[in-house]
């Protein structure tokens, strides 16, 4: 029997994982995404980082309980490149 209370966006998800976009500027080649996504896999709490060099948008995967939006656009902007949350 199906139960209705199966979650329709579940994949793999064993932590409560967010998705969040920033936006960041300051981004002149692609050494640059290398660098920022090194700082973002770097923190606690985030499953992915993946920077769109041609958007200047930089997609994470975290766990909100653990880091913030708001810690990883700290994150990045520490590195060098001004970032907000989208
Ligand atoms: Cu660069």
């Amino acid at each position: 029997m199906r139960t209705a209370d199966t979650a329709t966006t579940a994949t793999t998800a064993t932590t409560a994982t967010v998705q969040t976009t920033l936006r960041a500027e300051g981004f002149s080649c692609p050494s640059c995404v290398a660098k920022i996504e090194k700082r973002l896999h770097a923190l606690p709490g985030v499953e992915r980082a993946t920077v769109h060099f041609a958007s200047a948008r930089v997609e994470v995967t975290h766990d909100p309980s653990v880091v913030t939006a708001d810690a990883l656009a700290d994150a990045v902007t520490a590195a060098g490149y001004p970032a907000v949350v989208a």
